[in-house]
């Protein structure tokens, strides 16, 4: 029989707990949630036992202030950081939680050396790429979320417009994490078809902008605090493609070694993931202004990176 897998959440937030309480009812495996605060990765680790009996989920839940206890981890989850406050950028965080990323990289490369690391923390695709230098991990096993949920917010948004199932809205969204994210409409359709074919170019601009200010409005409304439950949701269904080996397509920020022109750099590009992490980055052709974006949007990514 197998052994169960175990899931370490690094930061035990707002987007940490969520991860607790998503890989629990999906049967993941047993998690370990941790965090520099005292007491609060217990107390929700404790609440979680609590709530398993009654979805009759079998999973063990520890919290804990001591990195050593990520030990063998099959996959890492890092949200460790501080969150956005309201009119607050991406990259004002840089600094912070680049110190708090070195830290944690440390950890994980002492304590879960073969895991998967999924990095959630913003400005996300430069700890990525800081996360992947510090444990010196191979790219293929370092990764970042933000494709996944800002397709997601694109999808959601059209869905609406067209009102249909938001699973017959197929969509990617490239590029950095940030304003100048890239909604591929060239590749976005309703089950098949174009949705240049549906909505009119005015209105699919319209969402696209909403898409691209999606987390910032959030943040305004919360004016605590940044977006948790899509997040977690996002990179769970990633934890999943790796553990199942479901070979699943998706936008994440992956290690580019010349792909879209980028080198050097993560970025926000379709990959594969599987049991072997990024197994491959899938090269798609994008119109002239696709590209422009994207080139523009790399450009952010490498001027945060020299801040570092
Ligand atoms: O798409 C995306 N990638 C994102 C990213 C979408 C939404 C939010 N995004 C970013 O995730 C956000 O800007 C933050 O950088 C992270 C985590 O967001 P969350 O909402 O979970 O923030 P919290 O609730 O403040 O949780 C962060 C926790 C908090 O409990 C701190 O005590 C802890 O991180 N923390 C640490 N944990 C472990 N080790 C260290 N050193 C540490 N420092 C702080």
């Amino acid at each position: 029989m197998n052994a169960r897998k175990k899931i370490a959440l690094i930061g035990a937030g707002q987007i940490g707990g969520t991860l607790a309480l998503l890989a629990g009812l999906r049967g993941l495996g047993d998690v370990v949630l941790y965090d520099v605060v005292e007491g609060m990765p217990q107390g929700k680790a404790l609440d979680l036992t609590h709530l398993a009996p009654v979805f009759g989920c079998d999973f063990k839940i520890t919290g804990t202030n001591n990195i050593a206890d990520i030990r063998g981890a099959d996959v890492c989850i890092v949200t460790s950081g501080i969150p956005r406050k309201p009119g607050m950028s991406r990259d004002d965080l840089v600094k912070t939680n680049a110190d708090i990323i070195r830290k944690v990289a440390d950890g994980i490369k002492s304590h879960a050396p073969n895991a998967f690391v999924i990095v959630i923390t913003n400005p996300l695709d430069v700890m990525t790429y800081l996360m992947q230098k510090e444990t010196g991990f191979p790219t293929a096993r370092v990764v970042g979320m933000a494709g996944v949920l800002d397709t997601a917010r694109y999808q959601a948004h059209l869905a609406e417009e067209l009102n249909v199932s938001v699973s017959s809205v197929s969509a990617f969204v490239l590029g950095g994490h940030g304003d100048d994210m890239v909604p591929v409409r060239s590749y976005t359709t309703c089950n098949g078809i174009p949705v240049e074919k549906l909505i009119p170019a005015e209105k699919l601009d319209a969402i696209e902008k909403r898409v691209r200010g999606s987390g910032g409005e959030v943040v305004a409304l919360l004016k605590t605090g940044s977006a948790f439950y899509s997040p977690a949701a996002s990179a769970i269904t990633m934890a999943e493609a790796y553990l199942f080996d479901r070979r699943k397509v998706v936008a994440a920020a992956a290690a580019c070694n010349g792909e879209y022109g980028v080198k050097g750099i993560y970025l926000g590009v379709p990959v594969i993931l599987g049991a072997n992490g990024v197994e491959r980055i899938v090269e798609i052709e994008l119109s002239s202004s696709e590209k422009a974006l994207l080139q523009k949007s790399a450009q952010g990514v490498q001027s945060i990176i020299s801040i570092l």
